[in-house]
């Protein structure tokens, strides 16, 4: 066996060389962050629609000012905010500013329903809001205080609805103390749902962060040639989901990197921006590389994509076909798939090409200072390389257990610190990993989590409908969809658009049912459990 394989314990380690994480307990992801000193004029953050833009400088000073200015204003530290907000560049000053108060961040889909915030308000406690003029309605209809954040630096400076969030980046610096923050701290609360049931609060902390800046971002970055300060990076990945945050709030300003943000994917304003701002890196999901290929084979798009050196995709799986297509359309651009979970921190595996050994259809390998182990689901033993089982992590990305859920902790993270991802893959001979399928109940839709028992949830309160399971089936442009397959009540004459109207009033826009199948039983265990892998055979088969 190679030797980054054990076959006495199973366990697979890292390839790549073990990174020294700092061991001091009083750090937080902040001052850790900005102490590797990118305070120049050089700009941290443009906004792609504007132009306008923030300079590292001034992200650290808005940040230090915002952190104390919270304080004042009475938020203190273990307190949790909720973050409704869209992508703009003041989304990194707003979270790295209530991180370094010592408060938490529970991140959510601005285009959430009432229903779903107030959901989440519950679970985490949040006491305050951070959230955009188009939402805070929603907020308000539930007695959440809110500060509200501009998107366009140049439109809104005017408008009196921000003026408490531009006296808070304003001239507040070091007026109070700041708390003492220990790296074990809780920085985030982050919603998944893991291998089963309903969305759970993840717990994140400093220390977490931290290790993930490290293992993911800083040491990917290290392994390229040139610096890091030359590069440029298009974030169109939402800031609420860990591989965006990650990145683009917190990562790439420890390597002085530029960040493009933009609002909402297109694929013609992405061309536009990557021209504009001379962008090198596009991390995406899916379906983005898919647009982005059919527009590249347009010569003039081409033509604007030459400062592009790396695509990297992850979230949900690519096709073969869909690498293949963007390596032929796109030759000079390195592609790679990276992997991670909310639970991990979104440390997990990056694709690493070198001359000799290019594999774009991997996820890649391990992160450093990460061990795994591939395990038959069924018996319960370790797998060798070639072998495929369920992928187990372990390392100091792996979360601080669920928000209030021992069981599902349980259940998720063993009693060794192993998680069990719920991901079926196999190391090839090089250590390169592939994922194969997924175990777990989670439906994706365009590299975004949906929960089939939080959709399940909502149907069941439907006054015709006796029974109810939602599965995901694959869609050529999305990745998966969601399907209702619904028992109806005697006598019940309800229709499919019945059934998805019901839930669309309910839930924000991606998570919503796009088709029904009326059936007279839903499969289950014998102690009662949704046999979606059942159902998902039953789709496949229909289409
Ligand atoms: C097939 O989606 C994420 C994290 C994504 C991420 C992290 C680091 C992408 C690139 C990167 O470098 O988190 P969650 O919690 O929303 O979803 C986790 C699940 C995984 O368990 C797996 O089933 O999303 C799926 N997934 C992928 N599937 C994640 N990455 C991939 C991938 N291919 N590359």
């Amino acid at each position: 066996y190679p030797w980054w394989f054990s076959p006495e314990t199973g366990i697979y380690c890292s390839k790549h060389p073990k990174i020294t994480l700092p061991t001091y307990h009083f750090l937080d992801v902040v001052t850790f962050i900005f102490s590797h000193q990118h305070t120049g004029v050089s700009p941290a953050l443009i906004d792609s629609s504007s132009g306008s833009s923030l300079s590292y400088s001034q992200l650290y000073s808005f940040v230090k000012s915002f952190a104390s200015g919270l304080r004042q204003m009475g938020i203190s530290q273990g307190d949790v905010v909720l973050f409704l907000l869209p992508n703009s560049i003041y989304y990194p000053v707003v979270f790295l500013g209530v991180l370094y108060a010592g408060a938490i961040v529970t991140t959510m889909n601005p285009l959430s329903s009432v229903g779903e915030i107030k959901k989440q308000v519950g679970d985490s406690k949040a006491c305050h809001a951070f959230t955009g003029l188009e939402y805070v309605g929603k907020l308000q209809a539930l007695g959440v205080p809110a500060v509200l954040v501009p998107e366009n630096a140049v439109l809104d400076s005017k408008n009196e609805a921000f003026s408490v969030f531009y006296k808070l980046i304003n001239g507040n610096v070091g007026l109070a103390p700041r708390p003492v923050i220990r790296q074990q701290d809780t920085a985030a609360i982050m919603y998944s749902s893991g291998t089963t049931g309903a969305s759970k609060g993840v717990i994140i902390t400093h220390r977490n962060f931290i290790a993930a800046v490290e293992l993911f971002v800083r040491f990917e970055a290290s392994q390229y040639e040139g610096s890091s300060l030359s590069n440029v990076y298009l974030d169109v990945l939402p800031l609420f989901h860990i591989y965006g945050l990650l990145l683009f709030v917190m990562g790439l300003f420890s390597l002085g990197s530029r960040i493009v943000v933009m609002k909402k994917f297109d694929v013609s304003e992405v061309v536009k921006a990557i021209e504009k701002y001379k962008v090198t890196h596009f991390p995406v999901v899916p379906p983005i590389l898919t647009a982005l290929t059919a527009k590249a084979k347009d010569g003039l798009a081409k033509q604007s994509l030459k400062s592009l050196k790396q695509v990297s995709s992850g979230a949900a799986p690519l096709s073969a076909k869909s690498i293949e297509d963007f390596v032929r359309t796109l030759p000079h651009v390195d592609l790679i798939q990276g992997y991670g979970m909310t639970e991990t921190t979104a440390v997990g595996t990056r694709g690493f090409n070198t001359e000799s050994l290019k594999k774009p259809s991997s996820i890649g390998l391990l992160a450093p200072n990460m061990q795994a182990k591939v395990v038959d689901w069924k018996t319960g033993s370790p797998l060798p390389p070639t072998s495929s089982g369920e992928l187990w992590l372990r390392g100091p990305g792996i979360m601080n257990g669920y928000l209030n859920n021992a069981d599902a902790t349980m259940s998720t993270v063993d009693e060794e610190g192993w998680l069990h991802t719920g991901d079926i893959v196999y190391f090839d001979e090089d250590g390169y990993l592939y994922l194969q399928d997924r175990l777990k109940d989670a439906i994706k839709y365009k590299g975004f989590q949906i929960a089939p028992a939080d959709l399940e949830g909502v149907l069941i309160n439907h006054p015709e409908i006796l029974d109810v399971a939602v599965a995901g089936v694959v869609d050529k442009e999305s990745g998966e969809i969601p399907v209702a397959f619904v028992v109806r009540k005697h006598g019940s004459r309800i229709l499919e658009d019945n059934v998805m109207d019901f839930v669309a009033a309910q839930v924000a826009p991606y998570k919503k049912v796009r088709k029904v199948v009326f059936t007279d039983s839903i499969p289950k265990s014998a102690a009662g459990k949704i046999l979606r892998r059942e159902l998902r055979k039953v789709l496949t088969s229909r289409l």
